[in-house]
C-alpha cells in the first residue's frame, strides 16, 4: 500500500557536505530540541555539528542507558516531539538498550544516531567493531546502515516515519565515521513533511461498536497509552453511557483521577476496590489503545466480557490475550472522536446508572483511603504522602516513576490529572528509568513541575544522572521511597519462600549523593515532615536545582496489585507444585 502520509519534495543542494553536516540537518528538520549521549571518536564529528545547532541542544549523560530514558521521556511528555540520542557503536548501543528496550515494548518513538566504525580503512578488529544491526533486530523498529552521503537524510527521515507511525518505537541510525568526517558530493535533499495519522476510518466497526454500547445493560471502559490525546473524548463517551473508567498503567494519564468515573488502574482482583468492584458484571468493555498486557490485567486476571470492542493502532493486539467482538485498528485520534459523534445521535437514558456508578466509586475509593490512612506507625504513611504531594502540585505536574513497590502505591494512591503527567516504565520494566526520564521530561517542559517517585533500588542503578540535572539546571524533585530492599520483588519472595535472597540493600547515604553531585536534600522521616518536606523539595527544584528526598516509606501493608498478582498467578500453578510452594512456606515460618 503506497503510503503517501509523508510526501517529500526535494531542496537541490548541489555539492559536497560532510556527512556529520548532513545528520545535523536532518535532525534540525524533525521535531528533536535535545540529543542525550556521549561523544566518543565515533561521533565527535557530529557533536561538533550539532555545537553549531541553533535549534537542538546535545545534552551529555554519565551513561547512555539514562540517555535513551531522557529520550523516551521527552517523546511521552512533549506534544509531538521525538526523544534523539547520539551514542557511539557497540559500548554506547549495548549501554543504551535498557532504554531502547523500553520505548519498544512501551511503544515510545526514540531515534537512535550511532556512530560506526571506518568503513575506507582494509583494516579489522577496529574498536568497538560489532555488527549493531543484528542485536537490534529483535529490540528496535528498523535500522539503518548508512553507506554513502547522500543515504543520510533519507535514512534519517525513513527512520523517523517509521518510529512515529502505526505502533510507535526506537529506529536507529548508524553513520560509520569516516563518511562523518569527510565530505561527499550531495546533489539533492529531501524537504521533511510532518507526520499526521492515517485518517480511515472502518465506519461499519464503528457503527457495530456504538450499538453494542447502546445495548449494553453494564458496560465499561479500559485505556491504555493509545488513548492519551482523546481525553476529551473519552470523558464524553464516558459520561453518555455512565460507565467506570480504569487505566493501564501507562496509561495512567489517559483519563483524570478526579473525573469521578475514574476507577483505577486495571479491573481486576488485583485492581483497587474501586475499579475492580465497579467493573463486576461488566457486559460490553471498550478498551481503547491497551494491548491487555501483564500489568494492567494483573497478570491476565481479569474478566472480559464477550463484547469487547476493542480500538488499537497495532492489529496484533486484538484477540490476542482476550476475543474481542469489534476490532477497530487505527490512531485513536481519529477512532475515538467517531465513536463519541456516533454515540451522541443515539438516544440515551443512563442518568440513573450513571448516578449509581459515580456513588459506588466515591464510596470504594473513600473506604480504600481509610483503609491507608488507619495503618499508621512511626514511618512516613504513603497514603498521607500521595495526598499531600497532590495537593501541593500543580494539575498539569509530571510524575514520573520507576519500577517497583512504589510505581503500585503512586498507581493506587496518586491522582493523576492530565493528560502526558504520569510515565513509567511498562512492559519492559527496567528499573533505572525514573532519574534520568524526569529530566528528559523537564527539559522539554520547563514550565512544568517534574516530580520522580523512585526506589532506592532504582536509584542506584541510574542515580549518578542527577550530575546531570544539576549541569542542565533541571529542577526536579525526586522522592527516593528508601526502605533499604528491593521491595516489590523482596515482597513476593516473603509471601511465597519465607525468606529473601538478594534483596536487601547495603546502606546509603543520600545525603551523601547529593553532596557528590550538588543536587539538594531533604529527609521525611515521619509523617509530621511530610507537608514541610515536600515544601522544601518542591522550592529547591524551583530555583533550578534538582533535590533528593529521602522518604522513610512505610512499605508494611500491601498494594492491591502486589496480593492480587501474587493470588492470580499462584491459582494458574499445577496442583502439585502449588501444595510444594505451600508447604515449602509453612515448614520456613515453623522451622525459621
Ligand atoms: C533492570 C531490572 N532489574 C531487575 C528488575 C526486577 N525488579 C522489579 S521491581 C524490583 C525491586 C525494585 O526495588 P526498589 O527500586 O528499591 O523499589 P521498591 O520495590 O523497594 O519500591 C526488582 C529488582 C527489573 N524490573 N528491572
Ligand atoms: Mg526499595
Amino acid at each position: 500500500m503506497a503510503d503517501n502520509r509523508n510526501v517529500e519534495t526535494t531542496i537541490r543542494v548541489g555539492g559536497k557536505r560532510s556527512g556529520a553536516w548532513l545528520v545535523r540537518y536532518a535532525l534540525e528538520q524533525l521535531p528533536v530540541s535535545h540529543t542525550f549521549g556521549i561523544p566518543g571518536v565515533h561521533n565527535t564529528e557530529i557533536y561538533d555539528e550539532l555545537s553549531e545547532s541553533a535549534s537542538i541542544r546535545p545534552v551529555l549523560v554519565t551513561h547512555e542507558g539514562g540517555a535513551a530514558f531522557m529520550a523516551d521521556a521527552v517523546s511521552r511528555t512533549s506534544e509531538g516531539e521525538i526523544g534523539a540520542v547520539v551514542i557511539v557503536p557497540a559500548a554506547g548501543l549495548t549501554n543504551a538498550m535498557s532504554g531502547i528496550g523500553e520505548a519498544y515494548l512501551d511503544g515510545i518513538p526514540l531515534l537512535v544516531i550511532s556512530g560506526g566504525t571506518r568503513t575506507d580503512t582494509e583494516f579489522g578488529f577496529k574498536l568497538h567493531e560489532l555488527d549493531q544491526h543484528k542485536i537490534l533486530a529483535g529490540i528496535s523498529k528498523g535500522s539503518w546502515l548508512v553507506k554513502a552521503h547522500r543515504d543520510i537524510v533519507p535514512a534519517v527521515f525513513a527512520a523517523y516515519r517509521l518510529a512515529v507511525n502505526d505502533m510507535p518505537g526506537p529506529v536507529v541510525v548508524e553513520v560509520p565515521a569516516n563518511i562523518q568526517m569527510f565530505q561527499g558530493e550531495v546533489e539533492a535533499l529531501p524537504a521533511f513533511e510532518p507526520h499526521s495519522p492515517a485518517a480511515a476510518v472502518d465506519e461499519t466497526s464503528v457503527d457495530q461498536a456504538v450499538d453494542l454500547l447502546v445495548k449494553a445493560v453494564k458496560p465499561g471502559i479500559f485505556l491504555g497509552w493509545g488513548a492519551v490525546d482523546v481525553v476529551r473524548e473519552t470523558e464524553g463517551i464516558a459520561e453518555l453511557l455512565g460507565a467506570p473508567v480504569a487505566t493501564t498503567l501507562q496509561g495512567m494519564s489517559a483519563f483524570a483521577g478526579n473525573h469521578p468515573l475514574h476507577t483505577g488502574m486495571g479491573f481486576s482482583r488485583a485492581a483497587v476496590p474501586a475499579a475492580e468492584n465497579a467493573f463486576k458484571g461488566c457486559d460490553c468493555l471498550l478498551a481503547v489503545g491497551t494491548r491487555f498486557g501483564e500489568i494492567p490485567t494483573g497478570s491476565f486476571g481479569c474478566t472480559v466480557p464477550e463484547d469487547l470492542i476493542h480500538v488499537d493502532v497495532d492489529p496484533a493486539a486484538f484477540n490476542r490475550n482476550f476475543p474481542a467482538k469489534v476490532t477497530i485498528a487505527g490512531d485513536a485520534r481519529i477512532i475515538v472522536p467517531k465513536l463519541l459523534e456516533k454515540l451522541a445521535e443515539r438516544p440515551l437514558r443512563n442518568e440513573e446508572r450513571h448516578r449509581s456508578v459515580v456513588k459506588q466509586i466515591l464510596r470504594d475509593k473513600n473506604l480504600y483511603r481509610e483503609e491507608w490512612y488507619k495503618h499508621r506507625n512511626d514511618k512516613v504513611n504513603p497514603a498521607m504522602f500521595f495526598d499531600e504531594l497532590r495537593k501541593q502540585l500543580a494539575d498539569d505536574a509530571i510524575l514520573v516513576v520507576d519500577d517497583g513497590n512504589h510505581t503500585f502505591l503512586a498507581a493506587e494512591l496518586y491522582e493523576v490529572r492530565s493528560k502526558r503527567s504520569f510515565i513509567s516504565p511498562t512492559d519492559f520494566n527496567c528499573m533505572g528509568y525514573c532519574i534520568p526520564a524526569a529530566i528528559g521530561a523537564k527539559l522539554v517542559n520547563p514550565g512544568r513541575q517534574v516530580v520522580g517517585i523512585v526506589g532506592d533500588g532504582a536509584f542506584l542503578m541510574t542515580g549518578l544522572e542527577l550530575l546531570t540535572a544539576v549541569t542542565e539546571g533541571a529542577g526536579i524533585a525526586y522522592f527516593v521511597f528508601s526502605d533499604g530492599e528491593l521491595s516489590q520483588i523482596a515482597q513476593g519472595q516473603e509471601m511465597t519462600y519465607n525468606r529473601k535472597t538478594c534483596t536487601v540493600l547495603g546502606r546509603l547515604r543520600l545525603d551523601g549523593v547529593a553532596l557528590a553531585t550538588g543536587a539538594g536534600y531533604v529527609s521525611i522521616d515521619c509523617n509530621s515532615r511530610i507537608a514541610g518536606g515536600i515544601r522544601a523539595a518542591l522550592a529547591i527544584a524551583d530555583a533550578g536545582q534538582p533535590a533528593i528526598v529521602h522518604v522513610n516509606i512505610d512499605y508494611s501493608k500491601r498494594t492491591r496489585f502486589t496480593q492480587g498478582v501474587v493470588k492470580t498467578v499462584r491459582k494458574r500453578f499445577p496442583i502439585g507444585d502449588r501444595f510444594r510452594f505451600i508447604r515449602r512456606a509453612l515448614l520456613r515460618k515453623a522451622t525459621g
